[in-house]
């Protein structure tokens, strides 16, 4: 674990990023409302927000935004990436997109064709479900239960539940669900994989019933190397193949490109062979995204994400690339603190149940801890629990989430494994002292997605 291999990159740019004092940090994260995705990000040392488009574009990819072609219609810079985008999803058609949500815009009334129409996936982004839900549609969560127990060791904590997946289609029948859609990696169960059986599961009960099997593929890289280390079968084969071979399975997806594709921003569908699902798509996408050869990217932005696809699927990268995300992980549990385990491939996940078990969800806990780490260190992480989640619509009261995660996003190519130090040294002296973490309470609460825009003070 402590050896391993170095990064296969050198870094040729740097950015200066700056610590402010204790008391300047305590002074901004009250200042706004102990919401850290308020604050600004020169006021973060190091930033675990996400890794959405936080990543480290590389020199070949930078040539690349020299080298864009911004005709309006039919640019050199599409046609490379519809190269790359056949070359390695596998997939016939496809179009850009500003970013995932865009994609999910476009995509989805095209297949909910009718109100209250399931979508069952694994776990759905919340994006992705305000999406369905903004479409008539219902997303249904049908993950297998040792996503939520956070200490239990499951190579592949993304799968779908199969029992659950068909009995949920007998009981609420077929022509009430739209399709299936497989998220690879499932981010908010941890950035956990799905493995290839799953997948061919879910396609044959699919198959059975008449359903169509969708992609969310933000993370599809990072899916594929977890399959090559942990399933067997899969172990001699390389990314590229097991990525042909895990898309073979779905006849569409959308992609957040700021993800694998290794870029700031982008995001495509793409579709195996059904034409006239193509054709709608590009019919829809100029009024939404834009013409069909740009869908709301520059030609910059298509050239480089062309490369950065590319770029993605090498193992030594993702070798290196997860690698850090165990660095982390494994420095947090040798300290006693729970996370969940094994570390998914984009972050780590804080248990923050367990590490504050005295602050009660309503309370929000992940937050807390969220907030101190800020405080303590300058990291800013993310909230993934009761606070993200919201209120039951029909009673007014606070959700419970399953999980309350404080999540660590590592950015691809950005930081190193000092910064990883860093982040688990802070976390560490927090630990030692967590019983007198408090939690928080609402000064201002919007409705919809909360979490943003929220402000907090803590609770006396
Ligand atoms: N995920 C993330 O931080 C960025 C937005 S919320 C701070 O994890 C999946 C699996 C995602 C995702 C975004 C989207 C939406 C779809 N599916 O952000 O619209 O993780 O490009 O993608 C975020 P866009």
């Amino acid at each position: 674990m402590y050896n391993r291999k170095a990064e296969p990159y050198k870094i040729k740019m740097v950015e200066p990023i700056k610590l402010i004092s204790r008391e300047e940090r305590e002074r901004k994260i009250a200042e706004v409302g102990y919401n850290q995705f308020a604050l600004r990000s020169e006021d973060v040392f190091i930033d675990l927000l996400t890794d959405s488009g936080t990543g480290a574009m590389s020199d070949w990819q930078w040539a690349g935004i020299m080298q864009g072609d911004e005709a309006y219609a039919g640019s050199r810079s599409f046609y490379n990436l519809e190269k790359s985008v056949q070359d390695i999803i596998g997939y016939t058609y496809f179009v850009p997109t500003h970013q995932g949500r865009g994609a999910e815009n476009v995509l989805f009334p095209l297949l909910i064709k009718q109100k209250g129409h399931y979508v069952l996936g694994n776990m759905h982004f919340d994006t992705t479900k305000a999406h369905i839900e903004l479409k008539g549609g219902r997303a249904i969560n049908l993950v297998i239960e040792e996503a939520y127990e956070t200490e239990k060791e499951h190579p592949f904590k993304g799968n779908f539940d199969l029992e659950k997946l068909e009995a949920f289609i007998k009981e609420k029948g077929v022509e009430n669900c739209s399709f299936v859609l497989i998220t690879v990696t499932c981010n908010s169960a941890g950035g956990q994989p799905v493995s290839m059986e799953n997948i061919k599961g879910v396609k044959k009960i699919a198959d059975q019933y008449g359903l169509r099997v969708f992609f969310d593929a933000a993370r599809f890289a990072e899916n594929a190397y977890f399959i090559k280390q942990r399933e067997a079968g899969y172990e001699n084969k390389t990314i590229p193949e097991i990525i042909l071979e895990m898309f073979s399975y779905g006849e569409g997806l959308t992609m957040s490109a700021k993800k694998d594709g290794i870029v700031n921003m982008g995001g495509m569908i793409a579709i195996k062979e059904d034409e006239e699902l193509y054709t709608q798509v590009r019919s829809m996408v100029v009024p939404i995204e834009g013409f069909p050869t740009y869908g709301g990217l520059a030609g910059r932005d298509m050239e480089a994400l062309a490369r950065g696809l590319r770029e993605v699927v090498e193992e030594d990268y993702l070798e290196s690339r997860i690698g850090q995300i165990e660095y982390l992980g494994q420095r947090l549990t040798d300290a006693g603190i729970p996370i969940q385990r094994p570390v998914g491939g984009h972050a780590v996940f804080v248990d923050c149940k367990k590490f504050c078990p005295h602050i009660p969800y309503h309370q929000f806990p992940a937050q807390a801890v969220c907030v101190e780490l800020y405080k303590e260190a300058g990291v800013r992480g993310v909230e993934i629990g009761s606070f993200l989640l919201g209120r039951d619509p029909e009673t007014g009261e606070h959700l419970e989430s399953p999980m309350e995660f404080l999540r660590l996003t590592i950015p691809r190519r950005v930081y190193t494994d000092r910064h990883m130090d860093v982040v688990a040294d802070a976390l560490i002296e927090i630990w030692k002292r967590r019983e007198t973490l408090k939690g928080f309470d609402f000064t201002y609460e919007p409705e919809v997605l909360r979490h943003f825009t929220a402000k907090l003070k803590p609770v006396e």
